[in-house]
């Protein structure tokens, strides 16, 4: 700090060239930094769009040894005039995809498959995450491990597939009313 406290009081006598110079090189630096957060970004986000449909923040978790099923969580935007229709979703990791919702019935948190798919508003969107609405990998091949990123497909009615990649969190990444929900589902 104080090297540079004293390199600034000498540039400041300096010709103004010296000076100048060493703004454009604070300024590359000032850039060069910038494009490393862009770009670490563009690696940890994952944003895909297609149409008036953004899907950013893909996201499953690590699964324990012999877990059969994983969820799979994220935003849907929908920027157009008419709302749009998650429909299908496909994944080489597991099975099959369902698209799942959570109520509480009975007083117990479950899920279901919703059969008709998930609708996204006009100028709306739809939140997926543990305890509501999320993706259901089903019938998975291998477990999910922490920081191996997987690639989904998912299906809207009128804008069409969108290829995502989803990062894999900790086990720890989740809440209680997700997990007891995948408990009761025996059926799975
Ligand atoms: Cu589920």
């Amino acid at each position: 700090m104080s090297s540079f406290l004293s390199r600034r009081a000498w540039s400041a006598s300096a010709p103004l060239c010296l000076f100048r110079s060493l703004e454009e090189k604070l300024g590359l630096v000032a850039l060069a930094i910038g494009m490393i957060f862009a770009s670490a970004q563009t690696v940890f986000a994952h944003d895909m769009a297609v149409g008036p449909i953004t899907v950013s923040q893909p996201w499953s978790r690590a699964t324990p040894g012999g877990a059969k099923v994983a969820g799979g969580y994220l935003v849907i935007r929908n920027t157009g005039d008419q709302p749009d229709r998650l429909i299908a979703a496909t994944s080489g990791i597991s099975g099959r995809t369902e698209i799942h919702e959570m109520a509480v019935k009975d007083g117990i948190m479950t899920m279901r498959p919703l059969a008709d798919g998930l609708t996204v508003p006009a100028k709306g969107e739809v939140v997926l995450k543990p305890g509501s609405y999320h993706l259901m990998f089903v019938d998975l091949k291998n477990g999910l491990k922490e920081g191996e990123p997987f690639k989904a497909r998912l299906t809207f009615e009128k804008a069409g597939p969108i290829d995502l990649t989803f990062d894999v969190r900790a086990i720890g990444a989740s809440d209680a009313g997700d997990h007891m929900g995948h408990g009761k589902s025996a059926g799975h």
